[in-house]
């Protein structure tokens, strides 16, 4: 079982619109594909609490309102919460519109200590802090994206006719038919 990314837990997540209700850790960690933490503090519920607490102490960032991007966020009090810091908020399972409402799984928008503050307010909730793991396993960094080369991306802007002033040298102009003619043949492999 390979844990995600943060950018491709973000994905998972923002692609996600709906859920049962109150299962707020097993959707998140599912975000990660990470394993279930199980019943940590031994209340005889596996619930958001008990993904907070299988996050290593050095792990942990207690209070600390502003996270990171894809990162998973903990609340506490009654069963807890869990959600994720995404582009323009925190995606979590039962949200609609900035408010509480089971079964939908939303973005809470909203700069991040104001997102933050929105969910403890419709869920009744209390920010406990963010982690750098998900049920104790290390999230790894974002995969680097497929990235064309300095020349192969000055190759593509000349063929879809953004050519820089440089490119009108008729040299120029043949290196970058070749580099063209190089990217297609990669693409038919
Ligand atoms: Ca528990």
């Amino acid at each position: 079982m390979s844990i995600r990314s943060g950018a491709e837990a973000i994905k998972v997540a923002c692609a996600q619109t709906r859920n049962t209700p109150g299962m707020c850790q097993a959707n998140v960690r599912s975000w990660f594909n990470a394993p279930a933490a199980g019943d940590v503090d031994h209340d005889g519920d596996a619930d958001a609490i008990d993904g907070w607490l299988s996050e290593p102490k050095w792990a942990r960032h207690p209070g600390d309102r502003n996270p990171p991007l894809g990162r998973p966020l903990s609340f506490g009090r009654k069963k807890g919460h869990r959600a994720l810091t995404v582009p323009g908020g925190v995606r979590s399972t039962d949200m609609s519109g900035n408010r509480y409402k089971a079964g939908v799984t939303s973005t809470v928008t909203g700069t991040m200590p104001a997102a933050i503050a929105q969910i403890e307010r419709s869920m009744g909730v209390e920010y406990l802090g963010w982690s750098e793991t998900i049920d104790g396993h290390p999230i790894p960094a974002d995969p680097k994206p497929k990235g064309t080369t300095v020349d192969e991306q000055a190759a593509l802007n000349f063929e879809s006719g953004k050519r820089p002033a440089l490119v009108k040298r008729p040299r120029v102009k043949t290196r970058m038919k070749q580099i063209i003619t190089r990217l297609r043949k990669g693409s038919e492999k």
